[in-house]
């Protein structure tokens, strides 16, 4: 008997729930940089996603792994480094056919395995419902096999996942040439004329379906906005009417070596003849539709969050919320992600469970996306994954003052390391930025030339880190 409490005493001591007793779910938001009121944009209308942090504890300081969608979503689901490309989820997928003894279980797979029911709707994996071929709805191509139970997309009227990635209002679908799709767009009617109104409806469904099985869930919900075009109904665009956006202090192309790029995601879309790196007006025209945007997803979210309350879910659930990179909105001569400054590299994290203490308390702990998987097991008393590279958060959960550990990225022409202080990037070529984040926020000043002891400390650091990435290649 005396054994028997002992037992769970040491069991409550390390997690609050037994094995299968809790749910997760995991909402993605695609390009969302921490442009949200809890990470201090005050100016941002997400009072849906600022509840969740209210409630929950906030990572201010969280970095991705890799600045573009396939790369990081890879770190995210597999907690491990991997390839720098949006193939690197299907170049996997690859591998574990070739050699299925020979690649790990990615998270989701870990929770199936564990006796989870795991679904994914919209933008998890890169492409949004998990399959390849032109059009992204081949059968034979799946991105992540042996995942998930259920992996959905609704396409609705946009013909296939592919048009559904850059869709605009009601069912308008990219093209292939060139400059012939709006960058920005605000139809009016209801949030369902663009994507996400329909990702979310299939996500609520789920939602209902979910609770009413025996089974945990792992649920992982990906909203596509911010990510370009910027296109969402009126309605969130009418918020920044008169919201005065503040303006970018770190704006100028970089001199010498860095990351920096042409913005050609952004514009290969129609721009009316426009560019916001010479054009203050069209910026700030750009800056809030992305503003818009994010209040559209925000708004998805609220939905997802008051279905999981309303269905008696919400005691009994881990909420994650994640943004797979952050976006240049003008900061370096940039627009868009693909770089290595702290803007395309910071993106939200919040994790909130049933009960937490100091809950609100937010974080400025260093810590990178491929903490999440292990953090997740911890949280829900799943066996440790022996294979992923990032750290458990709980003890950050609990004690929200900790401290974490350096952050790695990647791109494919060079490796950053971010510390409490430093932003530290070596090139492929054999060039070095170094930004003083204590007196240089905007990493506008590089100093590596100045700090010869600093970079080779820096050095040794990102070396640490490049060889665990290395041993996963
Ligand atoms: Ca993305």
């Amino acid at each position: 008997m005396k054994f028997t409490l002992l037992l769970i005493f040491l069991m409550t001591a390390t997690s609050l729930w037994a094995q299968g007793e809790i749910n997760v779910l995991l909402i993605c938001v695609d390009d969302l940089r921490p442009e949200l009121a809890s990470f201090g944009a005050e100016y941002i209308h997400s009072p849906n996603i600022d509840r969740l942090a209210r409630e929950g504890r906030a990572f201010n300081r969280h970095y991705v792994n890799a600045p573009s969608c396939g790369p990081s979503r890879f770190t995210l689901l597999t907690g491990r480094y991997g390839a720098p490309d949006n193939n690197a989820l299907f170049q996997r997928a690859d591998e574990l056919r070739a050699n299925p003894e020979g690649v790990p279980p990615s998270m989701p797979e870990w929770f199936r395995g564990n006796g989870y029911t795991t679904v994914s709707v919209g933008k998890v994996s890169h492409h949004p419902g998990g399959l390849g071929g032109a059009d992204w709805n081949n059968k034979k191509m799946v991105e992540m096999p042996g995942a998930w139970d259920e992996s959905l997309l609704p396409v609705a009227g946009w013909q296939h996942p592919r048009g559904v990635m850059h869709g605009l209002a009601n069912g308008e679908v990219r093209s292939k040439e060139r400059g012939t799709m709006d960058v920005l767009q605000s139809a009016e009617g209801p949030d369902n004329i663009y994507p996400d109104g329909h990702i979310t409806e299939e996500a609520l469904s789920w939602l209902d379906r979910l609770g009413e099985s025996d089974q945990p869930f792992f649920f992982a919900v990906g909203l596509i906005r911010p990510h370009l075009p910027f296109g969402a109904p009126k309605q969130y665009l009418d918020l920044y009417d008169r919201v005065e956006i503040p303006e970018v202090r770190n704006g100028e192309k970089p001199e010498g070596v860095s990351t920096w790029h042409a913005s050609s995601e952004f514009m290969q879309y129609n721009l009316w003849g426009k560019d916001p790196r010479e054009d203050k007006e069209f910026a700030l025209r750009v800056r809030k539709h992305y503003a818009a945007c994010v209040s559209y997803a925000d708004a998805q979210v609220g939905k997802i969050l008051a279905r999981l309350k309303s269905t008696g879910q919400a005691e009994n659930t881990i909420v994650i919320l994640w943004g797979d990179h952050g976006w240049n909105l003008g900061e370096h001569g940039i627009w868009g992600k693909h770089n290595l400054y702290e803007t395309a590299l910071r993106s939200p994290l919040i994790i909130k469970l049933p009960k937490m203490r100091r809950a609100g308390k937010s974080t400025q702990a260093i810590v990178e996306t491929t903490d999440i998987f292990p953090t997740i097991c911890e949280l829900a008393n799943l066996p440790k994954p022996d294979f992923t590279v990032g750290n458990s958060l709980a003890k950050i959960i609990k004690k929200p003052g900790r401290k974490g550990h350096a952050a790695y990225a990647y791109l494919p022409s060079a490796k950053t390391i971010r510390t409490d202080r430093y932003r530290f990037t070596a090139h492929n070529n054999g060039r070095y930025e170094l930004y003083d984040h204590g007196r240089d926020p905007g990493e506008v000043n590089n100093i590596s030339s100045k700090r010869p002891g600093l970079v080779a400390e820096m050095h040794r650091l990102l070396l640490e880190k490049l060889s665990v990435h290395d041993k996963l290649r």
